[in-house]
């Protein structure tokens, strides 16, 4: 405990000088790296901030994330400039060291970035209404439309195959062949949902391979506590959490919008029964997607909207139930069968999406029609 502490100080240090920090807070969610709330006092740079260590098991090339991050915040930040809107509350902004360094490698090549912290604003882990849902899908079609001008090129692939649902399940498949007889048989019922559901996997992936979806700049992490929300006018206002912002295809985003702010239970809920696709989250998330970047989906992309959901829940799931096989080496674990808890909630809600299949495509051919085909 004393070598983190003595690791963050050190951090601090290299950010603000020494002596100005009042009080520190360790946040408890984010399954990856670790964050902090700080709060300077005394110099230029007083006030609040977050401090965040970046996962080097994770990411293998932590400075590459972050040169995605300057680039991306940096685009975004001109473009509301050129808008006349204030980007302070709109996007993040890195805070950069005493020496002018945009990031802090320490002597374990461990980076650490720093950021404003964004004030009177909240996130949510569960979603409240459909309007904060029509709020978070809103702000993720935004960001994306923001970036659509900057080349894909100009982004490192930071985790490669990140969401390639076929590798996704071959890796699910090592962790079966790899894993213990006790996980195994604490799993058996998931491992055979995940297996009857294979036929599903290379649809999106396909569609690269076959030009009818293009990939662009995407968030990758779209979950619903990863957009600020306004506390007074309860608007989405600022999208966090950049560190898999990189190539992609657009509906991975907008399937995990679909994911996180859907059910009325959180994602490692273990009371099954709170967790449904609510097709009133649903539809509003579809109206805040397609207002903001519905004009740039292709038709095979409106066709496959609602399936996207479906599809990135189960590829998550895959994910939790590879990584509860193999040990928990990689999310975060804070109970025992944490993973497979998560890996359950997943899979009950495809199953819940399925039984709504035809519904969901309803809905998003009637938003279509009524947003898209008028203008
Ligand atoms: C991880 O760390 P966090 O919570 O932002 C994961 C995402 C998953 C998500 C599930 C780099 O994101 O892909 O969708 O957990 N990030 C990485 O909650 O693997
Ligand atoms: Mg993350």
């Amino acid at each position: 405990m004393k070598e983190i502490q003595q690791s963050i100080n050190f951090a601090i240090e290299h950010f603000f000088g020494e002596n100005h920090l009042a009080e520190l807070l360790v946040c408890q969610t984010g399954h990856i790296n670790h964050t902090y709330f700080l709060r300077i006092n005394g110099g230029e740079k007083s006030g609040h901030h977050v401090l965040q260590k970046i996962n080097g098991n994770i990411f293998k090339k932590p400075e590459q994330v972050m040169e995605n991050i300057d680039k991306v915040t940096s685009h975004i930040k001109n473009k509301y400039e050129q808008l006349e809107i204030n980007p302070l509350r709109r996007v993040l902004s890195l805070v950069p060291t005493v020496t002018g360094e945009k990031w802090f490698v320490d002597e374990k090549n461990t980076v650490w970035r720093m950021y404003i912290f964004i004030e009177n604003a909240t996130t949510y882990d569960v979603v409240q209404s459909p309007e904060q849902a029509y709020q978070a899908a809103k702000a993720f079609g935004e960001f994306s439309s923001l970036l659509s001008d900057l080349p894909i090129d100009q982004l490192h692939e930071t985790i490669p195959d990140f969401h390639d649902t076929p590798k996704r399940f071959e890796q699910f498949e090592q962790a079966v062949a790899k894993a213990s007889s006790e996980r195994i048989a604490s799993a058996k019922k998931e491992i055979e949902f995940a297996n009857s559901r294979k036929n599903i996997t290379s649809v999106l992936t396909d569609c690269i391979a076959d030009g009818t979806m293009k990939l662009r700049i995407t968030h990758n992490d779209t979950k619903l506590n990863n957009v600020m929300i306004d506390d007074d006018s309860e608007k989405g206002i600022c999208v966090i959490d950049l560190d898999t912002v990189m190539p992609g295809l657009a509906l991975y985003d907008f399937g995990d919008c679909v994911r996180s702010a859907t059910p009325s239970g959180e994602e490692d809920e273990k009371n099954l029964d709170l967790i449904e696709m609510d097709i009133e989250m649903f539809e509003a998330l579809v109206r805040g997607y397609i207002e903001s970047a519905g004009e740039s989906l292709s038709p095979k992309e409106i066709e496959l909207l609602a399936f996207s959901g479906k599809l990135i829940t189960y590829e998550i799931g895959l994910r939790f139930l590879a990584d509860h096989l193999n040990g928990d080496v990689y999310f975060k674990t804070h109970r025992e069968n944490h993973n497979l808890d998560r890996a359950r909630v997943q899979f009950k809600l495809v199953q819940s999406m399925e039984e709504q299949e035809e519904e969901m495509n309803d809905i998003v051919r009637k938003i279509w029609s009524a947003v898209i085909l008028p203008r």
